[in-house]
């Protein structure tokens, strides 16, 4: 049984809904991110980074495996199961690079926007300005994709789960900007049964 350490982040929920999307048998460990669960001598043997999401394999390759960042936790998942990968070798090729825009490029944009709003010392319009109109370039790389293909690589993906709650966090921000494709392709990607499974088991 998997054991994934989550909470309702970008990086916990995407984990998340890659393991309900596997097909896998897991168990879900919420921490509360707030209190500091993450700084406790027990998950710190997890993950000594001290951050979520992690997963803990029993039977891993040689053995116990435990394994930090969400879009490497996606791999894993994805190649333990044989699910979640694109059937060409093109399509995986597609994935992988879309996988890494949504953990690189969409999910980092979202969260320095984020602080720039709430978090930073100073509140800068221009800054917030700034870091609006960078994730809407990356969004906007996105919505042309999907102006060509159903899904990120074609078919369905990891990489359409990865980037999915970055997208459905800012959903507000897409909508605001007119991207009909990445809304056409949030409703789809939105009403799997995996991926509501990993949103609610998350937050
Ligand atoms: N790049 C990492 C980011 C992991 C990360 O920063 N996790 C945050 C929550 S989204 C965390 O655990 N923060 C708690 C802390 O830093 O104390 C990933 O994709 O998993």
């Amino acid at each position: 049984m998997l054991e994934l350490y989550t909470a309702g982040t970008h990086n916990g929920i995407r984990a998340n809904i890659a393991l309900a999307e596997s097909g896998l048998s897991y168990t879900v460990h919420k921490l509360n991110l707030s209190a500091g669960d993450q700084r406790q001598p027990d998950y710190l043997e997890v993950n000594p980074a001290g951050r979520i999401p992690a997963l803990v394999d029993p039977q891993g390759p040689g053995g116990a495996t435990r394994i930090s960042q969400s879009g490497a936790i996606m791999i894993y998942a994805a190649n333990k199961s044989g699910k979640m990968w694109p059937s060409s070798d093109a399509g995986k090729i597609a994935a992988l690079q879309w996988l890494m825009f949504a953990c690189t490029d969409a999910a980092p944009w979202s969260g320095v926007y984020n602080q720039a709003m709430n978090m930073m010392p100073e509140k800068v319009d221009a800054n917030i300005e700034y870091c609006k109109q960078r994730l809407l370039r990356w969004f906007g790389e996105a919505d042309a994709q999907l102006g060509k293909t159903e899904y990120l690589a074609g078919e369905i993906s990891l990489a359409d789960y990865a980037a999915y709650p970055v997208i459905n966090q800012r959903k507000a921000l897409v909508e605001e900007a007119g991207m009909k494709n990445l809304l056409r392709w949030w409703s789809k990607v939105g009403n799997r049964a995996g991926v509501q499974k990993g949103m609610s088991e998350s937050t």
